[in-house]
C-alpha cells in the first residue's frame, strides 16, 4: 500500500510546486488542531455537561450555545500562536481581534467555529468554516475583504467520519481524521462536482416568505418528470451548511439559502466573510458555481464584518438556472 498523505506532507508538496508559504501552512495546521480539539469537546459535550445554551447572545443577536463559545476560544487560541496571523474575525466576535501590527504579507483569519451548532443537541453533523486572506501592505487593518483575495479556505465537517476540506487556490482536497493517530489524511483528492445533478437543498418552510424565481425554480423540481424539468429531483435539509455543502461536493447538487420578506432587511441569512465566501471559493474550485441571484459571491465587496447575504451554489448548471431565473423576474418586473 502507498504510504499516506497526511496533511502536513500534501501542504509541504504544494509549498514546492505551487510556492506556498510556510507560514500559511503553519497557520493551517492551526486550523487543523483547532478543529481536531473541537471534533472532541463534542465528542465528549454530554460527559462535560456542554449541552444546551451558554445564556448569552452574540453579535447577531443569537442564543449561544455552550460549545459555540468553547469552539471559538479553541479557534482563537491555538492559532494565535501562528506566527504570522494578524487578526482573527470570528461569528462570534463582534470586533476584529489584533493579534500584531499588521505587515504586507500577514493573514487574516476569519471564522465561524461552529456552523449548525442549532444540530448540537440531536447529535447531527455540525462543522467548523474558516477562510484566510493577506494584508496587503504594512499597517493595512482593512479585514473586509472580497472573497476573491482569499489565499485559502475549507472547512472541517464533525461527522461519523471527521474531516477537513480545502482549498490553497487551486482544486479542493478532502482528508479524513484517522481515530487514534489524529491524523489528518488525504482521503479526496480533487472533489468535483458532478454537472448533472438532481438535488436541491433548501429550507422549504420559509417558501411563503420566498420570492417568484426561488418559488419557480423550487416548484419545476417539485413537478419532477411531469413538469418542465421533466425528471425527478430529490430534496435535502439539514439546517448545517457544512453538511449541506459536503453532499454537494461529494454527490452534487444546489443549495439556497436566498433572501425572502422575512430575513431582507438584514440582508439574508448566512454572512459572507465566514460562511458564504469560503464556501464559494470551494464550491468554484470543485467547478461549481456560488452567486447571490444576480452577482458572484466572491466578486462582493464586504461593508461589515458580519453582513449576511442570500446563498445559492452548487452545480453550474442549476445555479445558472436559478439566475437566469431571477434576471427574468428583475425584467419583467421592469417592464
Ligand atoms: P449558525 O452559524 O448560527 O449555525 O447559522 C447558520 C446555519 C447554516 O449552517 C444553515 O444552512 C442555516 O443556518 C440553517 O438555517 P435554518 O435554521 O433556517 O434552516
Ligand atoms: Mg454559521
Amino acid at each position: 500500500m502507498s504510504e499516506p498523505i497526511t496533511l502536513r506532507r500534501f501542504l509541504t508538496r504544494h509549498a514546492h510546486s505551487n510556492g506556498l508559504d510556510p507560514n500559511l501552512i503553519f497557520l493551517i495546521e492551526d486550523i487543523a488542531s483547532a478543529c481536531r480539539v473541537i471534533g472532541n469537546r463534542l465528542r465528549n459535550a454530554a460527559f462535560e455537561d456542554n449541552h444546551g445554551l451558554a445564556g448569552d447572545t452574540n453579535v447577531q443577536g443569537e442564543d449561544q450555545k455552550k460549545l459555540d463559545v468553547i469552539a471559538d476560544e479553541v479557534f482563537a487560541r491555538i492559532c494565535e500562536n501562528s506566527p504570522r496571523l494578524a487578526a482573527l474575525v470570528s461569528e462570534e466576535r463582534e470586533d476584529a481581534v489584533w493579534l500584531k501590527n499588521p505587515e504586507a504579507g500577514d493573514y487574516l483569519l476569519f471564522y465561524d467555529p461552529l456552523d449548525g451548532s442549532s444540530n448540537i443537541d440531536v447529535n447531527l453533523s455540525v462543522g467548523s468554516i474558516f477562510s484566510i486572506c493577506t494584508a496587503e501592505m504594512d499597517g493595512d487593518r482593512d479585514v473586509l475583504k472580497a472573497g476573491s483575495a482569499q489565499n485559502c479556505s475549507g472547512y472541517a465537517i464533525y461527522g461519523p467520519t471527521m474531516m477537513l476540506v480545502l482549498t490553497v487556490g487551486s482544486g479542493v482536497y478532502g482528508f479524513s481524521c484517522e481515530y487514534g493517530t489524529g491524523d489528518f489524511r488525504l482521503t479526496h483528492p480533487r472533489m468535483t462536482i458532478p454537472a448533472e445533478t438532481a438535488e436541491f437543498a433548501i429550507n422549504a418552510s420559509r417558501y411563503r416568505m420566498w420570492d417568484a424565481p426561488v418559488r419557480r425554480y423550487v416548484d419545476e423540481c417539485l413537478a419532477g418528470s411531469t413538469g418542465p424539468r421533466g425528471r425527478d429531483f430529490n430534496m435535502r435539509w439539514t439546517a448545517s451548511m457544512v453538511a449541506d455543502v459536503h453532499r454537494i461536493l461529494t454527490r452534487g447538487g444546489v443549495f439556497l439559502y436566498p433572501a425572502d420578506e422575512v430575513n431582507r432587511n438584514a440582508g439574508g441569512k448566512l454572512r459572507l466573510l465566514y460562511e458564504a465566501s469560503p464556501m464559494a471559493l470551494l464550491i468554484e474550485q470543485a467547478g461549481g458555481t456560488a452567486t447571490d441571484g444576480t452577482n458572484r459571491i466572491l466578486d462582493i465587496h464586504p461593508y461589515s464584518h458580519h453582513q449576511r447575504v442570500p446563498v445559492i451554489l452548487g452545480s453550474a448548471s442549476e445555479v445558472a438556472r436559478i439566475a437566469h431565473y431571477h434576471i427574468a423576474d428583475a425584467g419583467s418586473a421592469a417592464s
